[in-house]
C-alpha cells in the first residue's frame, strides 16, 4: 500500500481553506493507503504562540480531523512533538540543506516580510517539513498549492540524501485538488484564505457558527458588475465563491453559472452561505460530541505509538548511513 502523510498547523482555526485544499484530500486517501496525519506543533512555534492557545489550538485540530471523517481505525492521527524523531531527523536533514534554497522559500519570505526580528526556525521549517515526510517514506502529500515549493525541497533533500548515502528516501509526489487548491481570502482575492490573518472576516472557520458563516458571506467583498462567471483574471472575487460554492455542493461551475444566470450576486451570495454552513453543520455536531467524550486523547496516544514505530526505524537508518557511532 502506498503511503500518504500531511499536516496542519495548530496555529488558529481551521478554516474552510484547509478543508477544501487538504482535509478533503485525507478522507479520500485514507481508505486504500497507509496513512498518517499529523497536528504540526512544531512548526506552529516558528512565529510566537500563546501557550494556553496553542494547547486548545493542538486539540481542536486533531478533533476536526476525526469530526470531518478520518478514521482513526484506517489511518494514524497524532502530534508531531510527540513522535521525537521528527525534530531529530529534521535536524540531520538541516545540515543537508542550502541558505540559498531556504531563502527561495515563498512562505518564508512572506511570514518575515515587514517584521524587525525573524525567527530563525522560520527559516529552516522547510528542512523539519521534508523529515515529517521523508521519515515514512511517503508516496504523496496531499496539500494545498502553497506547499507545492515546499514538496519540490523536499525532493530535492531525498535526492540529495540518496546520492551521498546511498538510495534510501521514497522521493514524494504532491497531491493537490483541482478546484480549491487555493482558496482565496474573503476581503481580498488577491490573497490566500490563511487562518493566521488578524481579521476573522478574512476567513471562515470550520467552527463559525451559522450565523458567523452566513454574515461573513454576505460581506465577502465582490467585483464590480453583477454576473456570475468564473474569470479568475478579470472577476478574482466571484470565481473564489464560486470555487467554494462548487466544492461544497458538489456541483460543476457551469450548472451554478447557469443557476444564477442573470439574477446577480445578492441571490448567490445567500445560497453560497447556506450550502457552506449545509458542511459545516454536522461537522460541528461531531466535533461536539468528540470533544465532550474526551476520546481524541488515546488516539492520539495510539497514533503516536505507531508512528513512532516506524520513525524511530528510518533514524537509526540514516544514522547509521551518515556514519553516526550508534548506541
Ligand atoms: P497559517 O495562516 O498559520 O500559515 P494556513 O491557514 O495557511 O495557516 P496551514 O496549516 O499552513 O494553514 O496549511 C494546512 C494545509 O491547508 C496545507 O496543505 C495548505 O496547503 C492547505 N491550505 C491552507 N490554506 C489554504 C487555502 N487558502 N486554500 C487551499 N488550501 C489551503
Ligand atoms: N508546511 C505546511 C504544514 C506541514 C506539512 C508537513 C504539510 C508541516 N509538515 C508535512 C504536509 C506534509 C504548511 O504550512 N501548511
Amino acid at each position: 500500500m502506498k503511503k500518504v502523510l500531511s499536516g496542519i498547523q495548530p496555529s488558529g482555526q481551521l478554516t474552510l481553506g484547509n478543508y477544501i485544499g487538504a482535509m478533503q484530500n485525507f478522507v479520500k486517501l485514507q481508505n486504500d493507503h497507509e496513512c498518517y496525519f499529523m497536528v504540526v506543533d512544531l512548526h506552529a512555534i516558528t512565529v510566537p504562540q500563546d501557550p494556553a492557545a496553542l494547547r486548545e489550538q493542538s486539540e481542536a485540530v486533531a478533533t476536526l480531523y476525526v469530526a470531518a471523517g478520518i478514521d482513526p481505525a484506517k489511518a494514524n492521527i497524532f502530534m508531531q512533538s510527540h513522535v521525537r524523531g521528527h525534530a531529530e531527523l529534521g535536524w540531520l536533514l538541516t545540515t543537508l540543506s542550502y541558505m540559498g534554497e531556504l531563502e527561495r522559500m515563498t512562505q518564508f519570505k512572506d511570514k518575515s516580510a515587514g517584521k524587525e526580528s525573524i525567527g530563525t526556525g522560520l527559516f529552516v521549517y522547510p528542512a523539519l517539513m521534508a523529515a515529517d515526510i521523508l521519515i515514512y517514506n511517503a508516496d504523496l502529500v496531499p496539500v494545498g498549492d502553497d506547499q507545492k515549493q515546499h514538496l519540490e525541497l523536499t525532493r530535492d533533500l531525498a535526492g540529495r540524501f540518496n546520492s551521498r548515502y546511498g538510495d534510501y528516501f521514497t522521493v514524494p509526489e504532491p497531491y493537490i485538488p483541482k478546484i480549491g487548491a487555493r482558496v482565496m481570502s474573503l476581503d481580498d482575492a488577491s490573497k490566500k484564505m490563511s487562518k493566521s490573518n488578524p481579521n476573522p472576516g478574512s476567513f471562515i472557520a470550520l467552527l463559525d457558527p451559522p450565523d458567523v458563516v452566513r454574515k461573513k458571506i454576505s460581506r465577502a467583498t465582490t467585483d464590480s458588475g453583477r454576473e456570475v462567471k468564473f474569470d479568475p483574471a478579470d472577476k478574482p472575487e466571484v470565481s473564489n465563491l464560486l470555487s467554494i460554492y462548487s466544492h461544497c455542493a458538489g456541483l460543476s461551475i457551469e450548472q451554478i453559472e447557469a443557476k444564477y444566470e442573470g439574477q446577480g450576486y445578492g441571490a448567490f451570495k445567500k445560497d453560497l452561505a447556506e450550502v457552506v454552513v449545509s458542511v459545516l453543520e454536522p461537522l460541528q455536531q461531531r466535533y461536539r460530541e468528540i470533544r465532550e467524550s474526551g476520546e481524541i486523547h488515546n488516539i492520539l496516544r495510539q497514533g503516536a505509538e505507531r508512528a513512532a514505530a516506524v520513525a524511530d526505524q528510518t533514524v537509526r537508518d540514516v544514522k547509521e548511513r551518515m556514519g553516526f557511532l550508534l548506541p
